[in-house]
């Protein structure tokens, strides 16, 4: 069953800080979809619970130097 979670990205200030991010996310192993808003700062991730945890998802982002915070 894919999963679809929200997760706020903190630091963005352009389109190729969004663009970056949003390209980490794709490149994890079990995310089929991600859509990132730079001027809601907001990740929207369609993923596979069985191949990858919210908490990677979120480590995927800090990867790339910017603060995720996790949407409830
Ligand atoms: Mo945009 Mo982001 O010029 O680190 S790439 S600010």
């Amino acid at each position: 069953t894919i999963q679809v979670c929200r997760i706020q990205i903190k630091g963005m200030t352009c389109t190729t800080c969004s663009n970056a991010v949003e390209s980490s996310l794709r490149g994890v192993h079990g995310v089929k979809k991600a859509q990132v808003a730079l001027a809601t700062e907001e990740a929207e991730i369609h993923y596979d619970p069985k191949l990858v945890s919210y908490n990677e998802l979120l480590e995927a982002v800090e990867d790339t130097g910017f603060e995720a915070i996790l949407i409830t």
